[in-house]
């Protein structure tokens, strides 16, 4: 069996998605998501110009000797750009040997570990009252978990992932202007003074039972976070994300000497190498690397393993970056994961994204359900795809108040 033809696509419903098929002489096709956010060319180009020509020929079902020969046969190993068109490969090779097994991928892992895989949502104010608003829609929804984001009182700018205007929803994630960014300034001193005390009040209101999450987006110095954790825990949040920017893993180490709040980190990883010494040292409580930036599902299956290990749950990162093709994959890591946690889901449903990406898997009272459809259970309609084009945007970037570069 060979691998014929493979093909990339650049766009879609408001988002650039990197969506890459695989060919086979059998008949049967696989799907990827190469999605890198605002860099969404580069995976693509990679997978154009060295990627795909290797490929071609090679056989489909040694998915594990294929993602050795690309990651070790590459001089310059990793990074998100290469690990995001790997990571692509990867996903539409399991696709292809669950659709020749006939059978939904799950049960290639090793079956259900349960019926439903509960996801927290995104709820965003531009300030607390706005952000009570939000949380109340979704758990009306019945979402069981929330991550919350508020807009921070005195701050000159919306901080991350909060709207500009009270009732806007939209999140400022991605602005499609163009590559030239628009800023944001950030003051720490406003944020540690506001935050606590506002996600205090959000546990007040909704209750005992919330998940409730926190992402703090790599915005704290070490010691602020560690501050900053044990001021939170008598809200007892289901975690608290990112506190400090991926680089430095020791400061997690600091942050964990000064509090029992759950810590989750992970999106930005692309290898098990970033984060085997913090599930090792046991310094963090969920891992949210994603199938697509952390290289496949074959790596990602060794992360959650060793992560089992060491009492760290799954905590997959699923924030609008990443395609349904992604998202499927989590879902069939979900379904099996012993030691699974959350999933992050937004919603995504719009008649346009499915009628691009036609799947089954559902969303009810907050869970995921799995689809049983042979392989990913997800599909990609290229006549929908035709209707779309690459649109260049880009992240915000951050400053301190006096002209100084922070992390996004
Ligand atoms: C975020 C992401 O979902 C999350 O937890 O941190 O939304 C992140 O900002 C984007 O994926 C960046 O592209
Ligand atoms: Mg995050």
């Amino acid at each position: 069996m060979q691998i014929t033809d493979a093909r990339v696509f650049v766009g879609g419903p408001g988002k650039n998605y990197v969506t890459l098929k695989i060919l086979t002489d059998a008949g049967v096709y696989g799907l990827g998501d190469a999605t890198l956010n605002n860099r969404e060319t580069l995976p693509a180009a990679y997978l154009r110009d060295y990627l795909i020509p290797n490929l071609i020929g090679m056989d489909p079902r040694n998915s594990e000797d294929i993602w050795q020969f690309f990651y070790r046969g590459a001089y310059f190993r990793r990074g998100p750009i290469a690990m995001a068109a790997l990571g692509a490969i990867d996903m539409a090779l399991w696709d292809i040997k669950a659709k020749l097994a006939g059978l939904p991928l799950y049960q290639l892992f090793g079956g259900k570990s349960r019926e439903g895989a509960m996801v927290y949502a995104h709820a965003t104010g531009a300030d607390l009252d706005d952000l009570m608003d939000s949380i109340a829609w979704y758990v009306e929804q019945g979402y069981q978990a929330v991550r919350v984001q508020c807009g921070i009182p005195g701050m000159p700018s919306a901080s991350y992932a909060v709207p500009e205007h009270k009732g806007a929803r939209r999140h400022y994630i991605t602005d499609y202007a163009g590559i030239r960014p628009k800023l944001e300034i950030w003051e720490t001193d406003r944020y540690m003074r506001f935050m606590p005390d506002a996600l205090a009040e959000i546990r007040a209101r909704f209750g005992p039972r919330l998940h409730i999450l926190h992402d703090v987006h790599h915005r704290l110095l070490p010691r602020e976070a560690a501050e900053f954790a044990k001021a939170v825990e008598p809200v007892r949040l289901f975690w608290m994300e990112d506190p400090t920017p991926a680089e430095d893993q020791d400061a997690l180490r600091l942050v964990r000497q000064h509090s029992t709040t759950p810590i989750a980190i992970g999106e930005v990883f692309n290898a098990i190498w970033d984060c085997n010494r913090l599930i090792e040292d046991e310094l963090i409580d969920f891992i949210r690397v994603a199938a697509t930036y952390a290289g496949g599902i074959t790596p990602v299956k060794r992360i959650v393993d060793l992560a089992g290990l060491h009492h760290v749950r799954t905590g997959f990162h699923g924030a609008p970056s990443h395609s349904p093709i992604c998202m499927a994959a989590h879902a069939h890591l979900n379904a099996w994961a012993p030691n699974f946690g959350i999933q992050e889901y937004l919603v995504l449903g719009t008649p346009e994204c499915d009628a691009l990406f036609p799947s089954e898997h559902r969303m009810e009272n907050g869970m995921v359900l799995v689809s049983d459809a042979p392989g990913l259970g997800v599909d990609f309609d290229e006549t929908e795809a035709a209707r779309y084009s690459y649109e260049p945007g880009s992240h915000p970037v951050v400053r301190l108040p006096d002209g100084t570069m922070w992390n996004y």
